[in-house]
């Protein structure tokens, strides 16, 4: 279904929630909004081919309908691992529910109702965190991410997508470009504007640099940039040395 949330001028735009309504739409919305999403899909299930290891998990925080659920599945082949995905919106994993069951991959899917701040973490060899860092209070970000590495298995990964901020004048270069994107990919102006205030203060963007940081605090060995389009970028982040 078409995302048509913000079409109409509405009286009071309010916070972006992960609803019903929004789990309706969601492909198209994440599709239409997020350059690069349809590119680091599949390239999660390279990574989770590479990374994944026998005897693991493969987590998926904040797995929305699935897509990187999926893609980790179809990576880990015929592993003996389990993929779980977790997300605290029930109309999101209620959905993402019937995507899995519709997927004849081999691995074991385990889907949690729950926020990915209180999820252990154990035996770890991919994780996942696509665009979903962004919706925690920053305060929150630290404890996540050393959870996170505390759980991994040494030479795991852990990839971290992220809409990013820039200093002046990049920040306004690359979001114009963003911008254009929606409007490509037939957004209105309004439709952009109505979206980008009921993000505010929900989508709490930060800079590379500030993720590259907090990584390396966390214990990962590595964080290196791998993907980048406008204000976009995906990380793998990976605890060990950098060897494939
Ligand atoms: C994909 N990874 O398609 N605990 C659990 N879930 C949360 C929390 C939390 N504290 N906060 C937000 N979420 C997906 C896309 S969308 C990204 C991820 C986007 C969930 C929220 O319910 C939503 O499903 C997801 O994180 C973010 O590859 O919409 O830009």
């Amino acid at each position: 279904m078409q995302d048509r949330i913000y079409a109409q001028p509405l009286s009071e735009v309010s916070g972006f929630a992960f609803d019903e309504s929004v789990a309706r739409v969601f492909p198209d919305m994440i599709r239409r909004s997020v350059p690069g999403y349809t590119t680091i899909i599949p390239m999660i299930e390279l990574i989770a081919a590479r990374y994944g290891r026998d005897g693991s998990h493969l987590y998926d925080l904040g797995c929305s309908l699935g897509a990187s659920t999926l893609a980790m599945r179809h990576g880990a082949g015929s592993r003996d691992c389990t993929i779980i995905g977790i997300d605290n919106s029930e109309a999101m994993l209620s959905q993402c529910r019937d995507y899995i069951d519709a997927d004849s991959a081999a691995a074991p899917v385990e889907l949690i109702l729950g926020d990915i701040r209180q999820q252990p973490i154990e035996k770890a060899s991919v994780v996942t965190l696509n665009f979903t860092l962004q919706f925690l209070p920053p305060e929150d970000r630290p404890e996540l991410l050393k959870t996170i590495c505390d759980g991994m298995l040494p030479g795991g990964a852990l990839i971290l997508s992220e809409k990013i901020c820039f200093d002046e004048p990049e920040q306004s270069v690359q979001e114009v470009l963003h911008h254009d994107f929606k409007r490509a990919n037939g957004y209105s102006d309004l439709e952009i504007s109505q979206k980008r205030t009921s993000l505010e203060n929900v989508l709490i963007t930060e800079s590379i640099d500030t993720h590259r940081k907090r990584l390396l605090e966390a214990g990962f060995n590595q964080a290196l940039l791998w993907y980048q389009c406008f204000n976009f970028v995906s990380i793998l982040a990976l605890k060990g040395p950098a060897k494939p």
